[in-house]
């Protein structure tokens, strides 16, 4: 009998590289002749992840519409379909970066209650040095709540091992610095240092995820009122756009000018950016734009150099705000930017809201 699939979450906070890391290892896993599929996540429909995926040619499930935890069956049952006409040698999957205590509400679930097995690899948890360098030094909290940065804590402690990426834009010092710290806080958890960006470090990911043995045991108390209030002061929009003009639109330029006009705004009503997302598609085309702080900038993580007449767009924003406001902010933020492109932007679907109360299908 042929060895079970290897499940692979990887976990961490919202835009700290789960999606950039997952799309690496994927390739990586095919180039050696395996099998994969991808099962992506939200809390809502029209994921800016799950295209991505998909236009790299991996076959991708989505759980859209709660998260793993509360919806365990979605999640066995995006595997089950995905395994349909033959079975993956690997399952990656991606949390929602909200979420926390998904040892004892995934992992455990799949290795006790689900009647397919599974080798369950080491759990993984993403960290971006800037709101790990935040949380952790205690150097100001501007932008994260108390209760933000009890999910940030309550991520890392039940991780396996601890992925510190976006490495190729810190110095020596930076890197030492929060190693140091994450070693200070989290004495047994292992730290590796990765740039998903670059690959820099992928091989000893490989080499975590490769091990087998006690993992995932992690047993960790958490307070579902904090965790659940920490997830509801995040405003959570997905919208589907139609862009439409008589002159070309440059799809790149378009991505990242939206991205920093929705930042200005956001900065100018202080409110503090988890993630922002906008994939952009025309013609078999594919450009995506990110924003990951307010102290960053709308960087280009995929790049179209397309133009043209017509293009869809999702737009996907976790902001630390209201729904009302978040969803006035996007709305005027495309037709600003439409109107500086002289296109028409049509949203064809929108959903915003705050994240409800998770209630886990299984806690073990
Ligand atoms: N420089 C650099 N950028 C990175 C790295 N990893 C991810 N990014 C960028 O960070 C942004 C967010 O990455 P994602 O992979 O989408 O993050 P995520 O954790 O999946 O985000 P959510 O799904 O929203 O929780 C994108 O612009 C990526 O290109 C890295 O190692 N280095
Ligand atoms: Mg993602």
């Amino acid at each position: 009998m042929s060895a079970p699939p290897r499940f692979i979450m990887i976990g961490g906070f919202l835009g700290a590289g789960k999606t950039t890391a997952i799309a690496r290892l994927a390739a990586e896993f095919r180039a050696d002749g395996k099998r994969i599929a991808i099962v992506t996540n939200d809390q809502a429909s029209d994921l800016v992840d799950t295209l991505l995926l998909r236009s790299q040619g991996f076959d991708v499930g989505e759980v859209a519409g709660s998260c793993f935890c509360c919806n365990f069956d979605g999640l066995t049952s995006a595997v089950e379909s995905l395994s349909a006409d033959q079975r993956p040698d690997v399952v990656l999957a991606e949390p929602v970066g909200s979420c926390t205590d998904l040892v004892a509400t995934v992992i455990r679930p799949l290795e006790q209650i689900y009647e397919q097995p599974f080798a369950i690899a080491p759990y993984g948890v993403i960290i971006k040095p800037s709101h790990g360098q935040k949380i952790l030094s205690g150097a100001g909290q501007r932008g994260f709540s108390p209760k933000a940065e009890y999910i940030f804590r309550k991520q890392i402690e039940e991780a396996d091992f601890i992925i510190l990426n976006r490495v190729d834009e810190l110095s020596d010092d930076e890197r030492n610095e929060l190693a140091d710290l994450l070693g200070g806080a989290y004495p047994d958890t292992p730290v590796i240092q990765t740039s998903a960006k670059t690959g820099l470090g992928f091989d000893q990911l490989q080499e975590h995820l490769a091990q087998d043995g006690a993992h995932g045991a992690k047993q960790m108390d958490v307070d579902y009122d904090v965790y659940a209030e920490g997830e509801a002061e995040l405003g959570w929009l997905n919208c589907q756009v139609a862009l439409t003009s008589a002159s070309d639109i440059d799809l790149d330029a378009f991505l990242t000018g939206l991205l920093e006009r929705l930042q200005h705004q956001l900065i100018s009503s202080g409110s503090e950016v988890a993630h922002l997302k906008v994939i952009g598609m025309a013609d078999g085309a594919y450009a995506v734009a990110n924003l990951v702080s307010n102290a960053g900038e709308p960087m280009l993580s995929l790049p179209s150099n397309w133009s043209g007449t017509t293009a869809d767009l999702v737009v996907n924003a976790r902001v630390a705000t209201s729904p009302d406001e978040l969803e006035s902010l996007v709305r005027d933020a495309i037709t600003q930017q439409a109107a500086e492109s002289k296109a028409t932007a049509e949203i064809r679907a929108l959903q915003c809201f705050r994240p409800g109360r998770p209630v886990p299908t299984h806690r073990m």
